[in-house]
């Protein structure tokens, strides 16, 4: 490694280690990896997935890809023999924000897992210039910026397969760039992203702002563009239309040069569609296969055996539902053959509820992915029941037989070996290192449960990472934290059912207790991170509340020795990668129903961190691997939330009248010293939400939030109690390894 560095950064840059800079050192590494990877065999089979997902949240790539190429440790020793530390050189990379939250890292868990267990299984997605925005705070709120990540010396591969993509009122051609997936010790894929060449940039202005009807140079400027107004909404059917259109050209394409006949196809691939944003595919197939002889029935029946579908969220807004007159706007081929799927359901079945065209002329994805696939997955074993009960019950008793669930992981490459060092080489020491293949073998670590020495080294190890996050925090935002206070963390999208509004309710009655001169036994550092929508008023809101809770705590010197609230600008991959071994408190609180499953809880639980949540999502079954004992529960159950629903049974102004504390939490948002910290407007918004309609139940459990967390936080003052509940927690996260859930992929829907 060391003569490699030598030779390319003199063939580039004419200088040597010694001399070359952190940015030079970053492009000669990337140059290095690149070459290794592109030696790597590609996985092969007879059987090939392809993973359409409008969101692929690969983060920072260089220490990932030396870690999975076995060239970390080397990398990092010829880098420390000169000075360097090989996170500076981290830090020369830019960040591609290629997905919003959990569904996109987790595609980019899968494509890892799918990599290293050596099946062959490509992504496909688009390969957004700008990303998500960039989050910035000015005067305690929410800034959008762009986010240019290209560089034009980076991870992506130009190649010279392009599509015709045909829309009503133009036809483009595409370019596919490679992003190439190493495995962990073996195996590569590809994750494929289309663009367009004539996507400028300069289009945008005043923020993230752009003439949003200027489809050849604004389509894959950035993921998700505001789609509050019908021009935004058009833009979202380009961008997936897009994508889909060239992932079902590519698949035909290569399953024809792989030898295989069309009519075959299921055979020889299979498609995972990632949430409804691929939908189009199925009927974009059937359109091609029409085009090449096919007759419908068959067309029809070849991709209902070659799609399967997972579904991330019961949340009504985020299932698709296009107005036909849109999709006729953009895509008319498409809708001839919607309005056959359509019909051929109103033939079957006579329940409006799984029709796919409704009353209104929309077009409910879901349901063409249900109907036309043969596979429907939840994501965690209490959200595929809620589907298979609740939300999806119509279609449940049609095809009880496509419906399983696939509880989601995480890859322990980025989560455990990359992002926390120290523990992964503490760990290896205690049980080997066959953990980092067999993930369940952390099991090993129960026997050190009563064991002071290891106890003790995990506490040591937490320490140094809580003395980590100070620095970077000073470094990166300017702010102080005390590393001898709890951390108490919640990093995770902004929005309402997560209830960051809940948490803020909490770091009111804290400065409120501190006031009155309940001081607690340990200050207590209370950590949020969270983009919130651009057009999703109430979230932008709440993160105003945090804001102004972070600067009135901060000047408040009788409180700011006990209490901190800090916010992280522009939370991303590589801040979740130092904010999560940091963490002592995993905040986990969504309304009970709502969070699909959650994976920022396996990453914190994987690290040492207790969890304090309801009984939601993955946190059911957290709680059932480690125990009553290392976890720590409150809040109603997901049936009495669903039934409060059902039966219009939450009142939150019953509960903020009858509750004195409750009552003076939420007063406090629009009590005089928050206003002249803050904006009335905002801060009057989330209050009258909070009274007068609270749809995501923030008041529910608010009471007994508070009286859990102060019981855990009593709980750490017990220092070797603590260190045990954390090595249960890191002893239990085997299951929760994307390699666990990839090979139940590849058993249950794939076959590859
Ligand atoms: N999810 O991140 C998103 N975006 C969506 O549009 C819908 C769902 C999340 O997907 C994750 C991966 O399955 C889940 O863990 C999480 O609960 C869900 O909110």
């Amino acid at each position: 490694m060391e003569q490699e560095l030598n030779k390319v950064l003199g063939e580039r840059f004419g200088k040597t280690l010694e001399e070359a800079c952190m940015e030079e050192i970053y492009h000669a590494l990337l140059t290095i990896v690149k070459g290794r990877m592109k030696d790597l065999k590609k996985n092969a089979g007879s059987r090939k997935l392809y993973y359409i997902s409008a969101e692929f949240l690969i983060g920072k790539l260089l220490s990932n890809n030396l870690i999975n190429l076995g060239l970390f440790d080397e990398t990092a020793e010829v880098l420390k023999k000169h000075g360097i530390d090989i996170a500076d050189i981290e830090e020369a990379e830019t960040e591609p924000s290629l997905g919003n939250g959990g569904l996109g890292r987790l595609a980019a868990c899968f494509l890892d897992s799918i990599a290293t267990l050596e099946l062959p299984g490509d992504g496909v997605g688009l390969n957004y210039h700008d990303g998500l925005f960039k989050q910035t705070f000015a005067d305690h709120k929410q800034r959008e910026e762009k986010n240019p990540w290209m560089t034009g010396d980076d991870w992506l591969t130009r190649t010279d397969v392009r599509f015709e993509v045909p829309f009503k009122d133009l036809t483009v051609t595409s370019t596919m760039y490679d992003i190439d997936v190493p495995g962990y010790k073996g195996g590569k894929n590809s994750l494929h992203l289309f663009d367009l060449d004539s996507v400028d940039e300069s289009i945008i202005h005043d923020g993230i702002e752009f003439d949003k009807e200027d489809i050849r140079r604004g389509l894959t400027l950035f993921l998700y563009p505001d789609d509050s107004d019908e021009k935004g909404q058009l833009l979202r059917i380009y961008q997936q239309y897009f994508m889909v259109s060239n992932a079902a050209q590519l698949i035909l394409k290569e399953t024809e040069e792989r030898g295989f006949d069309l009519y075959h196809l299921h055979e020889h691939v299979v498609i995972q569609i990632n949430d409804t944003h691929p939908t189009m595919v199925i009927p974009e197939l059937v359109r091609l296969l029409m085009a090449r002889g096919f007759n419908i029935d068959t067309a029809i029946d070849v991709v209902r055996k070659t799609c399967a579908y997972t579904n991330h969220t019961i949340l009504a807004e985020a299932l698709e539902k296009w107005p036909a007159s849109y999709l006729e706007k953009v895509v008319p081929q498409l809708m001839p053959i919607i309005r056959e799927l359509d019909k051929r359901v109103r033939r079957d079945f006579h329940d409006e509820k799984v029709y796919i065209i409704d009353e209104q002329e929309r077009v409910h994805m879901a349901h063409i992915d249900i109907h036309y696939g043969q596979s429907v997955n939840g994501v965690a074993a209490l959200h595929t029941q809620i589907l298979e009960e609740s939300e999806l019950k119509p279609f449940y008793d049609i095809y009880p037989e496509k419906f399983n669930n696939k509880t989601n992981g995480i890859t322990f490459r980025r989560w455990l070996l990359h992002c926390n060092h120290e523990l992964a080489s503490y760990v290896e020491e205690l049980i080997g290192s066959g953990y980092k293949i067999h993930a369940e073998e952390l099991e090993k670590l129960l026997v050190y449960q009563e064991d002071e020495a290891v106890l003790d080294r995990l506490r040591q190890i937490k320490q140094n990472a809580k003395l980590d996050l100070k620095k970077y925090l000073k470094s990166t935002q300017g702010v102080e934290i005390d590393e001898n206070s709890i951390y108490d963390i919640q990093v995770k999208r902004l929005h309402e059912y997560k209830r960051q509004q809940m948490n803020a309710l909490y770091a009111i009655y804290k400065y409120l207790e501190i006031k009155k001169g309940n001081l607690p036994k340990r200050p207590i550092t209370m950590i949020f991170g969270a983009k919130a929508a651009p057009a999703y008023t109430i979230a932008k809101d709440i993160i105003h509340l945090i804001l102004c809770l972070q600067e009135l705590i901060d000047s408040d010197p009788e409180v700011s020795p006990y209490l901190k609230v800090v916010m992280v600008e522009n939370y991303n991959v590589s801040k979740a990668a130092k904010l999560i071994p940091a963490c002592d408190i995993s905040e986990q609180i969504s309304l009970a129903s709502k969070e699909a499953s959650g994976t920022g809880n396996m990453k914190f639980m994987l690290n040492g961190a207790v969890t304090l949540g309801t009984e939601d999502g993955a946190n059911v079954e957290i709680h059932q691997l480690v125990g009553d004992d290392n976890i720590y529960i409150f809040g109603k159950s997901s049936d009495e939330v669903i039934k409060l629903y059902e039966t219009s049974g939450y009142c939150s102004r019953k509960i903020y009248e009858s509750d004195s504390l409750v009552e003076e939490l939420v007063d406090f948002i629009i009590s005089k010293k928050m206003i002249l910290t803050g904006d009335p407007v905002n801060l009057g918004r989330l209050y009258k939400e909070l009274v007068s309609k609270d749809w995501f139940m923030t008041l529910l459990d608010l009471r007994e939030y508070i009286a859990v967390k102060e019981q855990m936080l009593a709980d750490y003052e017990d220092e070797r109690s603590w260190a045990r509940k954390s090595l249960v927690n890191i002893a239990k996260a085997g299951y929760f390894s994307s390699d666990r859930t990839i090979e139940e992929y590849n058993k249950d829907i794939w076959h590859l």
